[in-house]
Formats: structure tokens, sequence, C-alpha cells
């Protein structure tokens, strides 16, 4: 595949880059509303999930650029469960994505709304998908199932409950928080392409084990990383007394949890006729330093 993944992978950051500045452009002002929207939303960040749904899209099949406004939506609903996260209410963070979190710059009830109005926009976003109706409709009953309360919020309401779990526990907090979210992306994109119940299945397998790996390797960032590196204080789950991964499994269980999980995902997506990006999509994941 030689440099090619690098290539597609740039080509696809700047199709949605372009997406989302445009996205609010040019719509009327409402005091700071959509400054604090693009402010969370422009601030970089690795653009994992909407990077998934547009190869999801080309691996069954489809032309990635129809699932663009798909893809974009997720960055939406993760934009705002980041400036929702962040929260004095939540965790009362005061650094994402290198810069102060929204609630600092714009204050908490600006902040609430940017979110409010990434997630409603979200749904607007999957509407204007040119693509067949029952295509958007399918994509709404995923991404809608996958941030509510069967999925993302209620990964997040468990987490908030702050109990002291056991790693079971937490595996199934984290597939709600992250994992459903990430697995929506993938899907997302096989249903642009209007791919098989098998595909799917395969996509979604594949997703799971990469979002499980993600949060695997996102616990042992917050060990080993910088606060430079990350864009966001470091220490925090300790500091929070949180048992993570790293307190169940230590660092070396988890570099070998994020191996083997990433070779699952590997196997699932190798069913696929072209997988070499997924593949190393997910390689690349599991040696993410940010
Ligand atoms: C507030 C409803 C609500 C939900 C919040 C996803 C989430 C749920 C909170 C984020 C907390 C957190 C740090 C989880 C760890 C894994 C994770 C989702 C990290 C952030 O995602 P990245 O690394 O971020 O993809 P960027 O900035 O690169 O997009």
């Amino acid at each position: 595949m030689g440099n090619s993944f690098t290539d597609q992978m740039s080509q696809d950051l700047s199709l949605i880059e372009e997406y989302l500045r445009d996205a609010f452009a040019s719509e009327a002002r409402y005091a700071h509303l959509q400054e604090a929207m693009e402010y969370s939303l422009l601030a970089g960040g690795k653009r994992i999930r909407p990077v998934l749904t547009l190869e999801t899209c080309r691996l069954c099949g489809g032309d990635a650029e129809s699932a663009l406004p798909f893809a974009c939506a997720v960055e939406m609903v993760h934009t705002y469960s980041l400036i929702h996260d962040d929260l004095p209410a939540m965790d009362n963070d005061q650094m994402r994505r290198g810069r102060p979190t929204n609630h600092v710059v714009y204050g908490e009830a600006a902040a609430i709304l940017a979110g409010d109005a990434l997630l409603t926009a979200a749904f607007e976003h999957l509407t204007r998908a040119d693509l067949p109706a029952p295509r958007v409709v399918q994509a709404v009953a995923c991404l809608s199932r996958a941030a509510g309360s069967a999925g993302m919020v209620g990964g997040q309401a468990l987490d908030m409950a702050g109990e002291s779990r056991t790693r079971e526990e937490l595996e199934s907090l984290q597939s709600l928080k992250t994992g459903a979210l990430i697995s929506a992306a993938a899907e997302l994109g096989c249903i642009a392409a209007d791919g098989t119940s098998e595909q799917r299945g395969q996509v979604r397998s594949y997703a799971q084990a990469l979002g499980r790996a993600f949060q695997v390797r996102d616990d042992m960032l917050d060990v080993t990383s910088s606060e430079e590196e990350l864009g966001k204080p470091v220490g925090s789950d300790r500091a929070n007394g949180k048992n993570t991964f790293v307190t169940s499994l230590g660092l070396e269980g988890c570099a070998a949890l994020v191996e083997r999980l990433t070779r699952e995902g590997i196997e699932a997506i190798s069913a696929f006729e072209h997988p070499d990006f997924h593949i190393k999509l997910a390689q690349s994941m599991a040696r993410r330093t940010k």
C-alpha cells in the first residue's frame, strides 16, 4: 500500500475540515452561539470517527464523499460530548484539544447551548446527505441510538455515578460511553454504501474492537503522556480516584490487551476485499501518542 494510507488519510481530513468549516459559516450569528460551536468543532482533534465513516463507506463499495454529511454529523455529536463532559458539573476540565475548554472561554450557559446546538445540527446534517431516504432513516436510527441513553449518554451517566467498579463493569461502561459512537461512525459508512447486514456485522466487530483498544490506550496515555502532547490535562483519572484499565491491569497488561484487541479488529475486517486502510488505521490507533 506504500504511502497511500497517509495520502488517503490527508485526503479524508481535508474533506472533513472543509465540510466542518462551512457547516455553520453562512448561518445567522446569534450572540456568541456559532462562535462557541466553531471554537470547539474547528479546534483540531484527530477526526478518527469521521475518517472511519468515509473509509467504511469506501470499504463497502460506496462513494466515500457521499458519506461526508454522515461523517461530519458524528464529529458534531463527539464535539458536543466533549464540551459537556468538560463542564464544571461533569469533569470540570480546563483544557481540551490544546486550548481552554469551551465554558472557560464562553461561560457555562453558552457552552451548554453550543453542545445542544451541535447535537441537533448533527441530525440536520444526516438529512443533507444526497442518498436515498431509507439510508438516511437508518442513519438517524443508528446515530440516535448510539448517542443516547442506550449508548454514550448512558455510559456517561454510569461514569458520573462514580462508584468503584469491577473490570467487567468498566468495560461495559466504556463500550457505551466511547465504543457506541465509534461503532456508529463505522456503521454509518456501511449504511451510506448500502452494505449488506453481513458487512455491517463485520464492520461493527472491527469498530468495537477498535473502540475498546482506543479506550485502553487512552487510559495508558493519561499516565504516560503529557498535557503538551495530549492537549488536555493528564493524570486526571488518578487524581479523581478513578478505576481505569491501568489500575486494574498495569501498563504492561494494558499494552498486551491493546495488541490483542487490535488483532481481533484486523481479523474481523479482513473479510473484506480491500481492508488495507482499516488495518493500518487499527495499527496506528494502537500506537497513538495523542
Ligand atoms: C457529556 C453526554 C456526554 C458524554 C461524554 C465521550 C465522552 C462522553 C466523554 C469524553 C471523556 C473522555 C476523555 C473519554 C476517553 C475517550 C475519548 C472519547 C477521548 C476523546 O476522543 P478523541 O481522543 O478526541 O477522539 P479528539 O479531540 O482527538 O477528537
